[in-house]
């Protein structure tokens, strides 16, 4: 194979999950707002997210919140994801709107509230079972606000249990992925705050066990392909939750306000053989002002750039000048990489492989946002950022 066809091949097979609650109304804490044509079920949050699989070739699996998405059959759900060419990804928990997590779930500290929030995480397994679902998420809300508050250590410990019972409970080919925020609920002490955190629990429970780099959940200034480039030296990068910061959580459009960091990650990932291993690129993101579809499909196509970038870093050219010390000649073959306009590529790829080499222009062409806005009427909230 040339090296060409190298590119296109690896660019052709990348997947993108899209998370159900992008699809639904969203906001911030102080407003959500109603857009027309927005899913009222998650049977219409699916038919959105085929339109986005359809126009774009690589978005072929969906990420469900639990409540969010509840519905009395799973197994149904998926058959309607699979009638639109589509299967059910992640399964999310949601341990953090309920008034008995006030004070944590898995870490809290009265042990019934514990079993409660590890209940409904085995429950998410069940579910998982009736998807052919693939990933557990978790991300927990657990954390104090004041020194004293709890005792930090045997928080952990009460973690440390709560996921290997859960853990315990996976079946074949089923995967646990921790997710780690450094704040937000909790303002003092978050309970997995950094990717160490996370990387010791899973570490702990077994090589099912994987972290979750959300993009968004670092500390300004943090050097995210370090952690993605450790991560996957030790086979413990589960995936992302791919979307883009300015200030902290802000889930906008993954490559929006830094495309250079998500080439950088991107980069490491191609290094440490993460297009190729099992790594999930989801997308995290919520789109609030912006109208959803289009703003899910371009998030979709700034992963491929950065990917494409990624895949056309001369690694020979890189190791010799990384070998000889040339500094400057090293950081010039990973600029020329970022340099290169990789949308004539892409669009070749996607006119390879029969759709449209404009994802945005044909989406639009559709008349899927008039059909749905005629169609529609009073959408589902997110269930976030309300
Ligand atoms: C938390 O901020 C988070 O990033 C977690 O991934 C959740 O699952 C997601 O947001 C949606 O609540
Ligand atoms: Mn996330
Ligand atoms: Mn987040």
């Amino acid at each position: 194979m040339t090296e060409l066809a190298a590119v296109k091949a690896a660019l052709t097979s990348q997947a993108v999950e899209t998370p159900s609650w992008a699809y639904g109304n969203s906001g911030t804490r102080f407003k959500v707002f109603t857009q027309p044509g927005v899913p009222r079920t998650p049977q219409e949050k699916l038919d959105d997210a085929a339109k986005v699989h359809e126009f774009t070739g690589a978005a072929p699996t969906v990420a469900l919140h639990i409540p969010w998405d509840t519905v009395d059959d799973y197994a149904a759900l998926a058959r309607h994801a699979r009638d639109r060419g589509l299967t059910l990804g992640a399964i999310n928990s949601n341990t953090f709107q309920d008034d008995d997590f006030r004070l944590g779930s898995v870490c809290h500290p009265e042990p019934a509230v514990r079993r409660k929030a590890v209940d409904h995480l085995l429950a998410c397994v069940d579910i998982m079972d009736a998807t052919g679902s693939r990933d557990l998420k978790l991300w927990f809300a657990d954390g104090t606000n004041y020194p004293g508050q709890d005792d930090i250590h045997e928080r952990q410990d009460r973690l440390a249990e709560a996921l290997a019972t859960v853990y315990g409970r996976l079946g074949e080919g089923q995967r646990m992925l921790l997710e780690y925020k450094f704040f937000e609920p909790a303002f003092y002490a978050t309970d997995v705050p950094d990717w160490g955190t996370a990387y010791a629990h899973c570490l702990e429970l077994g090589p099912r066990a994987q972290v979750v780099v959300d993009t968004g959940h670092h500390a300004p200034g943090t050097n995210i392909e370090f952690i993605v480039a450790t991560l996957l030296r030790r086979s413990k990068l589960g995936g992302f939750d791919f979307n883009s910061r300015f200030y902290a959580d802000d889930d906008l459009m993954v490559g929006a306000a830094d495309p250079f960091q998500l080439f950088r990650i991107m980069y490491e990932v191609v290094r440490g053989g993460g297009l190729t291993d099992g790594v999930a690129f989801m997308l995290d993101q919520c789109h609030n002002i912006e109208a959803k579809i289009p703003a899910i499909i371009r998030s979709v196509m700034n992963v491929q750039e950065a990917t494409a970038k990624a895949l056309l870093v001369d690694r020979h050219a890189l190791a010799a000048a990384q070998r000889s010390g040339d500094v400057l000649e090293a950081n010039a073959v990973l600029m020329d990489a970022y340099n290169t306009d990789v949308r004539p590529l892409l669009t070749e790829v996607r006119e390879e492989q029969g759709l449209d080499g404009d994802p945005m222009g044909a989406y639009r062409r559709s008349g899927w946002a008039e059909k749905t806005a005629a169609e529609r009427v009073g959408g589902q909230q997110a269930g976030w950022g309300a």
